[in-house]
């Protein structure tokens, strides 16, 4: 299951070292072999050496660090909008409410480096002024929550977390949270409202959370990995990450690549890699087969045929000029045995289970868009019915209060789009009905 290799890349002529997953054997997770990694140095350049906060979001800021959760959004910016000089409660919170589909980097990196995104959280506590963090963990993934306070234990015994750290006058206070396996507490503000004890159930945004969060106080939240990136860029400076990558793209990624690959797994490599290049890192489509789709980013990003995967380059910008996201970087390859409508109908599924109700176009919406698939694979679709689809996809987009709706509208307006023949030929034919099964 532990294929994270950190593989070595070659870019822009370099080779670019791993920063998160470098070195690590599934073992080698405590405190001690974090320090001998180097770790925590970061903490002491910034606490030891006189780093002020503004310093330290300037740096990010040149790294170009971008949001590791989904969005890209850039971090430097969100770490600015927390208003620092405001009295009072401020939190800074940890995303690992990892339930993307495809996505497993977050579960790897709490398992396997903790330290790394303890050591990330209190840089980002200093930076922003902040006193006390949570570090939200997918209920599904329990075992890398009980790592996780683990990890705690040991770093607030090393005074790491916890006030005064290393003799200066900046406290910072972490704990961990397991959620129960709601895929929408990863959406922010519906895992704060869980944080708080109630439903997870997305607010309106705005108010940001930057303004709004936590029990109504001023909250940055990050992804895990985005906290992981963190150590490099200060220790090593914000111009060095930026150029392990591309411009407005910097640094490295975790790729978790599944699907129909020899090699399934978690690959770091620097951003702006090609797609060919990763796929041959997981060891290439499976034998004997053909490449037939590419999900790039989780299934939430639009699928790619073939073409046009096997031409991409893997980063937030070229992934956008392709017509699909970066997302969460889990790239989701399909081969030629793949039926694209059982796929689209196995992720409608998805949408549908997890919305969490509140606004009617989701909530009614992802049934209907998921009923219409199993209808249409289980032989008994109508002509009219991919143009009902379509209807319904765009009924949803753009009219509910988080992104689930719109992750559930993208792919079935990118299948249509892409491969709209296999829809028509199945309706076309007179399969027999096939037996419910939502779960296949
Ligand atoms: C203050 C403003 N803050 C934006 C902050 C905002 C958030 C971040 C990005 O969705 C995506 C979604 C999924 N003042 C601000 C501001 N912010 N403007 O910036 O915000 P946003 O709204 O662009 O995105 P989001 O709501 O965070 C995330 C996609 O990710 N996704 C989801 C993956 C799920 C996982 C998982 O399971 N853990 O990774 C995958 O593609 O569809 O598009 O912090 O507050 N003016
Ligand atoms: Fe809930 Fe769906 Fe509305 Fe998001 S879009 S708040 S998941 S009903």
């Amino acid at each position: 299951r532990f294929k994270a290799t950190g593989a070595e890349t070659c870019f822009h002529g370099r080779h670019v070292e791993p920063q998160i997953l470098a070195g690590l054997d599934g073992r080698n997770w405590r405190l001690a072999d974090y320090v001998q990694r180097g770790g925590y140095q970061a903490l002491r350049k910034i606490l030891t050496q006189g780093m002020t906060p503004e310093q330290v979001i300037a740096e990010v800021k040149v790294s170009a660090l971008r949001g590791r959760g989904g969005a890209g959004f850039p971090t430097g910016l969100k770490w600015s909008f927390l208003p620092r000089q405001l009295p009072g409660p401020k939190y800074l919170v940890c995303n690992s409410d990892e339930g993307e589909p495809g996505t497993f980097k977050d579960r790897d990196i709490l398992l396997y480096n903790p330290h790394i995104v303890i050591e990330g959280m209190a840089i980002a506590a200093y930076a922003m002024g902040i006193g006390t963090g949570y570090n939200y963990i997918h209920g599904e993934i329990f075992h890398a929550y009980q790592r996780f306070e683990e990890a705690l234990d040991e770093a607030r015994a090393a005074g790491f977390i916890g006030p005064q750290i290393m003799g200066s006058s900046f406290g910072f206070e972490l704990h961990a949270h397991h959620g129960f396996g709601a895929y929408i507490c990863g959406e922010e503000t519906g895992l704060l409202e869980s944080l708080e004890g109630k439903k997870g159930q997305p607010r309106f945004k705005p108010p940001f959370p930057a303004s709004y969060g936590l029990y109504g106080r001023p909250t940055t939240v990050n992804n895990t990995e985005t906290f992981a990136a963190v150590p490099w860029i200060i220790r090593e400076g914000g111009q060095a990450y930026l150029e392990c990558g591309k411009p407005n793209n910097g640094g490295t990624k975790i790729f978790s690549i599944s699907g129909d690959v020899e090699l399934p797994g978690n690959y770091e490599v620097p951003l702006g890699t090609s797609f060919v290049e990763l796929l041959a890192l997981a060891g290439g489509v499976r034998a004997g087969r053909k490449l037939k789709a590419v999900i790039p980013g989780g299934a939430s990003s639009p699928v790619l045929p073939a073409e046009q995967a096997m031409a991409l380059t893997m980063d937030y910008d070229a992934i956008a000029k392709a017509g699909s996201m970066l997302g969460s970087a889990a790239v989701i390859v399909l081969d030629d045995s793949r039926c694209m409508v059982s796929s689209l109908k196995r992720l409608s599924y998805f949408y549908m289970h997890e919305s969490c109700g509140q606004c009617t176009p989701c909530r009614e919406g992802t049934g209907w868009l998921w009923r219409q698939l199993e209808r249409l694979q289980g032989g008994r679709g109508r002509a009219s019915d991919l143009e009902l689809l379509k209807s319904v996809a765009e009924n949803i987009q753009g009219r509910t209060i988080c992104a689930l709706g719109d992750s559930a509208a993208i792919p079935v307006r990118a299948m249509l789009r892409h491969f709209r023949p296999e829809f028509d030929a199945l309706i076309a034919s007179d399969s027999a009905p096939q037996p419910i099964n939502p779960g296949t």
